[in-house]
């Protein structure tokens, strides 16, 4: 077996196109022909397929990446290398022919029907006729025949409503939550919840309509699903940080001069992995059958960072290892990339935790929805000078408001407020963290 670079084959006149799925994740078996990107140009969007087979090592592009031919895409262990014939060498088809102009409805009907995948088996759940006109790739279409989908039912989160994997998994999720929940049956919408009418706000004054980004739409369906499937608490509480944040300002002015920049973040990051390790329920993910626990013994921090087209939840990978100073390097590095749309999937992955910091920006509390499969986050809001009364007189101490939202299948309330006492200690005194 050898490492192979898989790159974008002859795509014809294009010179560069957008990168709007990534269809393999690092770790995935993939066989010849499998679908790896698709991309998308002013004109077409067309599916790259895998020229080998062998396992997804490394994923060099990322969502939004504009490529051309023979810019990577992934780092290959190849189990079988096939030799380069006209029929592998051919242009990967485009999949849709249509003008930026055209309406979505008419995108919808531009669409080239699927290159024939198999002769399709008439499934009963399926109507053929809206399944034909949906907007979606040949790998989706194959994908939904696989698991029964109709595709005609399913409204698209990719671009100009296009389907993608994660819609007709989502919605396969949806069809079983509902399942198990009777009353979703009498409305058709999961929990028996009413649908939401579709109302003409023009009617009440000018508007004007915008598409939700991409992240916006991703972020979106992981959040609901956290809200839905995750039974909630949040825990408030406060941390009296006037001597860390005297350390702070001081070792902040000495790293300036080789343009360090220190914020509360790095030391609430260190504080949290040592609440980690005293509750280590909180550095857990339930499986899949949601029976048992899996404890984590590596203490990866997500930390969630807001950029114009969304948040995105970079993760700092051994932050027990790292000091400081390598920290907060770290969260400056990736605000930057994630800003700049250069996080690639491996920069999200592997989280056990998660922190949202509104510090910067301001507030006194908010209540953030838990990052699964992790099973707790911590929000931050802005820190704030308050009376405190030291027994005998009111002091001014600076106050951190925190946030603790858990999922409490697997932490019980008394344990949520241990946390949060826990954490706050250590963030009141510094000098713990070395203990
Ligand atoms: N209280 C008071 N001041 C704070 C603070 C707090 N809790 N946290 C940060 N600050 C200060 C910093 O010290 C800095 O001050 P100076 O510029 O005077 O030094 C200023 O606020 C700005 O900090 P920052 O936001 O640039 O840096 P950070 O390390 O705190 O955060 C990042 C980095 C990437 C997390 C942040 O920029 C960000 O994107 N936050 C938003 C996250 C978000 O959207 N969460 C909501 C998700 S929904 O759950």
């Amino acid at each position: 077996m050898s490492m192979k670079e898989i790159v974008v084959p002859d795509i014809g006149d294009f010179e560069s196109v957008e990168v709007i799925e990534i269809l393999v994740e690092v770790g995935d078996s993939v066989a010849v022909e499998d679908s790896l990107i698709t991309v998308e140009s002013d004109k077409a969007s067309m599916e790259i397929p895998s020229s080998d087979s062998g396992i997804v090592k490394e994923i060099k592009l990322s969502l939004g990446d504009h490529i051309a031919e023979g810019a990577s895409i992934l780092i290959m262990e190849v189990t079988e290398s096939v030799p380069s014939s006209p029929e592998t060498e051919e242009s990967p088809a485009p999949i849709v022919e249509e003008t930026k102009s055209e309406k979505i409805e008419e995108t919808a009907k531009a669409v080239v029907p699927p290159a024939p995948i198999a002769k399709p088996s008439p499934t009963a759940n399926i109507d053929e006729v809206t399944f034909s006109k949906a907007y979606a790739s040949p790998s989706v279409r194959k994908f939904a025949r696989e698991l029964g989908v109709d595709l005609g039912k399913l409204s698209g989160s990719g671009r100009k409503n296009r389907i993608l994997h994660d819609d007709i998994k989502s919605f396969v999720k949806t069809t079983l939550t509902s399942s198990i929940n009777p009353a979703a049956n009498s409305t058709g919408t999961p929990l028996g919840i009413a649908p939401m009418p579709a109302i003409d706000f023009s009617q009440f004054g000018e508007i004007e309509t915008t598409s939700l980004s991409k992240i916006n739409k991703l972020t979106g369906q992981f959040l609901h699903r956290s809200w839905v499937t995750v039974p909630h608490v949040t825990q408030f509480d406060e941390s009296d940080i006037t001597e860390m944040e005297a350390f702070r300002k001081k070792m902040a002015k000495e790293m300036e001069r080789d343009g360090i920049k220190i914020t509360p973040l790095a030391f609430i990051i260190k504080a949290v992995v040592a609440s980690l390790k005293a509750f280590p329920r909180f550095n857990s993910s339930l499986d899949s059958t949601g029976e048992n626990l899996i404890l984590k013994s590596y203490f990866n921090i997500g930390v969630a960072v807001d950029t114009p087209d969304g948040l995105v939840v970079p993760v700092i990978r051994g932050a027990d290892t790292k000091s400081l100073v390598e920290i907060s390097q770290e969260i400056r590095e990736f605000a930057l990339k994630a800003r700049d749309k250069k996080l690639k999937p491996s920069d999200m992955q592997g989280g056990c935790f998660t922190i949202s910091s509104l510090g910067g920006i301001g507030g006194t509390s908010f209540t953030p929805i838990v990052n699964t499969p992790e099973v707790a986050i911590l929000g931050v809001s802005r820190s704030k000078m308050q009376p405190q009364w030291n027994g005998s007189e009111f002091e001014p101490r600076l106050m951190l408001p925190l946030s603790l939202s858990y999922d409490h299948r697997v932490i019980d309330g008394a344990d949520g407020a241990r946390f949060t006492s826990h954490l706050s200690k250590m963030l009141s005194d510094i000098r713990r963290l070395l203990v």
